[in-house]
């Protein structure tokens, strides 16, 4: 079933809680970041402010000069965290699915919804309106089968905006805008892109994608994709995601290093892959052996740079691996690998050298093969023990006990 996903940001945040609170600067240009002598920057400006060319990220000096009649706020954080908890709260009610990208920002996914509001369309109608009544906040709400694409919509519709992007439609709606309006496109990128003659999410979208990995990295395939309207990202709720893991009880307790490792291996690239699924990197690995007489240990790496490849997470696990049974226990009854301390994408532009992109290139591609024909439709060379032993699905090996998660 296509995805129906809201991206949802209030107008003005700061500002708009001031207006709230205090009628007398409604329908004004107003600037919360401080008086407009200080050294501080705007930290929101009303729409009515826009008009004159104020902006976020302004110097206040700046914004005076360019509307001196402006009303200057010093703001107060602890009445926004209020507001933004209400948000939340309300969001909530209306689908379990939520996740919270900052203060005034938020997903949802709301696939299947439609059966309660009606439409998705008028779903999000009642949400807005809810969060009008009260908070006396007015949010815009993209739509669309995806997160990328449904947080574009949202932005182009402010303010007090609601913009659906039909299923089928994100490329033809995303092609005429200008580049920069991709999330991720920072000015560097977008320098980059303006030298290759690149000005729209269109003529990214048709940029042969060797070009674009020649120049970004692997950052350049996410590019394309985000360009093209294809995102997978599972809208995440916080929480959700502090580790992920997998192990399984053998059929019969062993010592067998490479059947240790096979098995490693396999269980490291289910981690793997939903690591990659939820957009997430690790900074630390885990390895967990149970022995015959039921002692169960874990032993953790922590990586020096964050990384999201089926291959660190067999090297590191193999490593502690080694050097756990090098002190020559018992057979080992349960194997498991997992990764937490979890974090977004590093600015990849930066570090990647060759190999890491190739790694993660190849990365990629399994897990587009696999989504495609199922896990077991392509296997590394140290998996293959496993092949002769356990029946297969498309989701992968019956393993002797499941693969646990969390
Ligand atoms: P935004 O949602 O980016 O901005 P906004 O809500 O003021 O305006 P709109 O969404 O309608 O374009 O950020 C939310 C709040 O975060 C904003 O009200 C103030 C704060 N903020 C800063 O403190 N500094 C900044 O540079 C930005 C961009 C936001
Ligand atoms: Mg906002």
């Amino acid at each position: 079933m296509a995805r129906q996903i809201m991206h949802i940001d209030l107008d003005a945040f700061f500002v708009s809680v001031e207006q709230a609170l205090n009628p007398e600067l409604r329908g004004k240009p107003v600037v919360v970041g401080g008086k407009p002598d200080r050294r501080g920057v705007v930290a929101s400006a009303s729409y009515e402010a826009r008009r004159f060319g104020l902006h976020a990220g302004m110097p206040l000096t700046t914004a005076y000069r360019l509307c001196p009649q402006a009303i200057f706020i010093e703001g107060s954080f602890s009445k926004y965290r209020d507001a933004s908890q209400r948000f939340m709260t309300i969001l909530a009610d209306f689908s379990p699915y939520l996740e919270p990208l900052s203060l005034d920002e938020a997903y949802l996914d709301v696939t299947g919804f439609e059966s309660i509001y009606g439409s998705i369309h008028q779903m999000a109608v009642a949400l807005k309106q809810r969060i009008k009544n009260e908070l006396g906040l007015c949010a815009s709400i993209g739509i669309a089968s995806c997160k990328v694409v449904a947080k574009i919509a949202s932005e182009l519709s402010k303010p007090d905006g609601l913009l659906e992007v039909a299923g089928g439609n994100e490329s033809a709606f995303l092609a005429p805008l200008p580049i920069a309006k991709l999330p991720g496109v920072g000015r560097k990128t977008e320098r980059v892109l303006g030298s290759l003659g690149i000005d729209t999410i269109g003529k990214l979208s048709i940029t042969p994608l060797a070009t674009l990995k020649s120049h970004f990295g692997v950052s350049g395939e996410i590019l394309h994709r985000f360009a093209s309207g294809i995102d997978d990202r599972i809208v995440e709720p916080p929480g959700a995601a502090k580790s992920i893991s997998r192990e399984t009880t053998f059929g019969k307790d062993t010592r067998d290093r490479s059947w240790l490792k096979a098995t490693l291996r396999y269980l490291g690239e289910r981690v793997g892959s939903e690591l990659r699924q939820r957009g997430k990197q690790a900074r630390c690995v885990t390895l967990k052996l149970r022995y015959a007489d039921f002692t169960t240990i874990t032993r953790s790496y922590t990586l020096s740079q964050a990384s999201h490849t089926d291959q660190t997470l067999f090297d590191t696990g193999t490593k502690l691996l080694r050097k756990e049974l090098a002190q020559g226990k018992q057979p080992v009854r349960l194997v498991g690998i997992g990764v937490s301390n979890l974090v977004e994408p590093g600015r990849q532009l930066d570090m990647l050298d060759t190999s890491a992109q190739r790694l993660e290139q190849l990365n990629r591609a399994i897990d587009r093969i696999r989504r495609k024909y199922g896990f077991t439709a392509i296997q590394t060379g140290r998996t293959l023990p496993l092949k002769d032993i356990f029946p297969s699905t498309d989701d992968g090996y019956t393993l002797h006990t499941p693969s646990l998660s969390r």
